[in-house]
């Protein structure tokens, strides 16, 4: 998945190394919103998409279906949140976003889907640390 700088969104299909397929999914996107992540949001089977905005501090999911967006999801606050990682942290076949508060507290926010709906959030870590910075791929946690 690709965003230009004009604002269009493209994917190629893969099948190992190799494109098998390509098409523009979504035309003139806000050049403030990123592609995030992926992941399936809504238990399909098939990725989805996560957006992050950093200048107006907000994140949503678009439900995939190929090259078609099955479902645009609202735009939900990130104020003083940073993006840490998209994954399904529960194992319920749904993907949650994980973010860091920015202030002091620096704690670990979870929000979790259903489909473009966020249903709830938690805060699974307190204290996590300022010195952290960046963005962590956690595919599975429970893994030793
Ligand atoms: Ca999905
Ligand atoms: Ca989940």
């Amino acid at each position: 998945m690709w965003r230009a700088d004009n604002g269009d969104v493209f994917e190629w299909e893969m099948n190992g190394s190799s494109v098998i397929g390509s098409g523009t999914v979504y035309s003139g996107v806000d050049s403030n919103w990123s592609i995030w992540a992926s992941g399936d949001f809504d238990g399909d089977g098939r990725s989805d998409l996560a957006w992050y905005n950093p200048f107006a501090n907000g994140a949503l999911v678009w439900l995939m279906n190929g090259l078609t967006v099955k479902q645009f999801g609202g735009s939900y606050s990130t104020t003083n949140l940073e993006p840490i990682s998209v994954s399904d942290f529960n194992n319920d076949g749904k993907a949650e976003m994980m973010f860091r508060t920015t202030d002091a507290s620096s704690n670990l926010t979870t929000w979790f889907f259903s489909g473009v709906t966020r249903t709830s959030t938690a805060v699974p870590w307190t204290s996590f640390g300022i010195g952290f910075t960046g963005s962590y791929a956690l595919t599975d946690p429970s893994a030793p």
